[in-house]
């Protein structure tokens, strides 16, 4: 089998540069691990950057997202002392969109599939050859057979766990990485939202947010300890802990019901340097990982799709934008791994956190309640740094 790009992971970042990609003339095959309705089940993100909405209107696949995604001009942010809201548009005239990751990779899929895209599902035992010659390849398992692509790039979209940047050797490898002490519980329940924008909140007993998905699906999670089991928590206990953490007008009136789905992720920052090892490219989870709390992953791998679609569009040219590549996105994802860092690092309780620190983590949120720049410097990382 030849291809010009081979793509390794059929998660967002792999599905959106196979879209953009085909749509400019350029072939490709993707390789993904698991079958398409294990992808669709995972739960993630559920915020959209204007750069990734931007994005998926240039890939073609953006009516859905238009008709049932939900602008969002600010959120709050509270503590035990009372809430106070952060307003985009106000702070910096941008917004954000709300719209589930599992919305934007089936509405990929099916743009996929309109334009008849490779996508070979269940695929194992993927190695990747010659990444710094001239005959670049990759050899894989499928329905039981063995196969070789042949391919001019190979773009690593297999995320975190995938082969992609461990074939990278690791002299020439660099990973930047903080472990956080504690993880998210995170649950889905087909009720009515609590607020009508997103509440981030700081509270003694810990970290907790308010999402949503539409007007009759919300997304909660609390911080939980990493020792901590999903299925320990009974639905009852998860609405009493979040309850106790969420503003007590909200907690009050805010409707429960029985949850879909209930998962602990733990929380990571993660850089690995470069993002390029000759013909292979690093993207999204694969290269990086941010701690929930900013909402930036999934925007993070679509500013990663957008660097190497123009740089493989314009590879025929010249290589100059192949050859940026790693550095154009590294620094991106550094302003949005500060982005992360900080939000998590202003909102959860640490175990070992001191008095000290309490006043410092206090302050913080004293200043952007009391100072409109501190709010705008907030809402501009929050809405997307430009791209
Ligand atoms: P993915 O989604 O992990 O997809 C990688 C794909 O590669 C496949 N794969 C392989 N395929 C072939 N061969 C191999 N050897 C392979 N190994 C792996 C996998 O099966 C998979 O299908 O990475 P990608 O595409 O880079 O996308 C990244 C995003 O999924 C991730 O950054 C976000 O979900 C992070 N995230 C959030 N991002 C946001 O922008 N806003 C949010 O509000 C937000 N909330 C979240 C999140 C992530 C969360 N969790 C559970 C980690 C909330 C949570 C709770
Ligand atoms: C979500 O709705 O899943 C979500 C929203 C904002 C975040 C993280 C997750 O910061």
């Amino acid at each position: 089998m030849r291809t010009q790009v081979a793509i390794i992971g059929g998660g967002p970042s792999g599905l959106l540069l196979s879209q953009l990609l085909n749509r400019a003339g350029i072939a490709t095959v993707v390789l993904e691990r698991s079958t398409r309705d294990h992808v669709l089940s995972r739960i993630r993100a559920g915020v959209l950057e204007q750069g990734t909405v931007r994005m998926l209107h240039e890939a073609g696949c953006a009516d859905r997202m238009m008709r049932e995604g939900h602008p969002h001009h600010g959120c709050y942010l509270s503590t035990d002392q009372g809430r106070f809201r952060v307003d985009f548009t106000e702070a910096c005239g941008q917004e954000v969109m709300v719209y589930g990751q599992t919305e934007v990779t089936h509405d990929l899929y099916d743009a996929q599939d309109a334009i008849g895209a490779t996508i070979l599902h269940e695929v194992s035992d993927v190695v990747l050859h010659d990444l710094t010659g001239d005959h670049p390849h990759v050899t894989f398992t499928h329905g039981g057979q063995a196969q070789r692509l042949d391919c001019d790039w190979i773009a690593g979209c297999d995320g975190f766990h995938g082969v992609s940047r461990k074939s990278i050797p690791e002299h020439v490898r660099q990973e930047f990485e903080r472990v956080y002490p504690f993880g998210w519980l995170g649950v889905l329940s087909r009720t009515k939202p609590a607020a009508e924008e997103l509440i981030y909140a700081n509270h003694p007993r810990g970290f907790a947010l308010a999402s949503m998905r539409s007007e009759h699906l919300s997304r909660y999670y609390i911080q939980v300890p990493l020792t901590d089991k999903a299925e320990a928590w009974s639905d009852e206990a998860f609405w009493t802990e979040i309850r106790r953490r969420l503003p007590g007008d909200v907690a009050d009136s805010m409707e429960t019901g029985p949850t879909i789905e209930k998962s602990i992720a733990p929380l990571r920052s993660f850089v690995t340097e470069p993002m390029r090892w000759g013909r292979l490219f690093l993207v999204g989870d694969a290269a990086h990982i941010v701690p929930p709390t900013g909402a930036k992953g999934l925007n993070l791998a679509v500013s990663d799709v957008h660097y190497l679609y123009e740089a493989l569009v314009e590879a025929h040219r010249s290589l100059r934008g192949v050859e940026a590549y790693s550095e154009r996105a590294l620094k991106r994802v550094w302003g949005a791994m500060r982005f992360s860092w900080w939000m998590t690092s202003i909102l959860h309780r640490f175990p070992d956190q001191s008095e000290f620190d309490q006043k410092i983590q206090e302050n913080e949120l004293h200043i952007l309640r009391d100072m409109p720049s501190a709010r705008e410097t907030m809402a501009r990382s929050y809405v997307g740094l430009p791209f």
